[in-house]
């Protein structure tokens, strides 16, 4: 297995779909089959960026919509180092959230004006609205179209434990083709 390197599997969807509880799950689960995987999260709060954006979400704190979006990518870009070291070494990385998430909420503001102002009480933090997540899915739905990158859809109304099965299987399989091609730019 020496000089393989790690496979970045990117959780993404709207709000309140599992990617936390499965990104646990699958780094479980790959660790217990053998395999080195480790679990990242956009945005990673505990960084001083990341602190920011804990504050804006938790709607503490306002910022301007640009200014928002750059700090979710330094965000991720103080994450670059450590993700390319990790996969060089060989971990796999599982991304709960990545530059997807990026565009698709800042691309759902922008929508915000074409669309209805139906609601309905999702969640506590900004964003979590039923209008604004419907624009969001839209947004990520666009995304999709880009062949290049493996989007794999995983119906997230399913249990916990398939929707685990489902995902743990496709990782394998992404792991296993990582594994033939160089490591690439990355998407960010
Ligand atoms: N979010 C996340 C963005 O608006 N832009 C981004 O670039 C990223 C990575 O942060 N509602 C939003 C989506 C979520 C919120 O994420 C916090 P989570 O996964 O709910 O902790
Ligand atoms: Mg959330």
């Amino acid at each position: 297995m020496a000089g393989r390197r790690g496979a970045l599997i990117v959780l993404e969807g709207v709000d309140r779909a599992g990617k936390s509880t499965q990104g646990r799950r699958l780094v479980d689960a790959l660790c217990d089959a053998g395999f080195r995987a480790e679990l990242l999260r956009c945005p990673e709060r505990s960084t001083e960026i990341g602190k920011l954006l804990s504050s804006y979400l938790e709607k503490k704190s306002e910022l301007e919509d640009h200014a928002v979006h750059l700090l979710f990518s330094a965000n991720r870009w103080e994450q670059v180092p450590l993700i390319k070291e990790k996969l060089s070494q060989g971990v796999t990385l599982v991304m709960d959230r990545y530059a997807f998430s990026g565009v698709a909420y800042t691309g759902a503001k922008k929508l915000r004006s074409v669309e209805a102002s139906a609601r309905g009480e999702f969640g506590h933090e900004r964003y979590e609205k039923k209008a604004f997540q419907e624009r969001v899915l839209q947004c990520f739905q666009q995304l999709m179209r880009d062949e290049t990158l493996n989007w794999k859809v995983i119906d997230a109304s399913k249990s916990i434990e398939d929707v685990h099965e489902e995902i743990r299987a496709l990782s394998e399989e992404a792991m296993e083709s990582a594994a033939q091609r160089p490591l690439g730019e990355l998407w960010k």
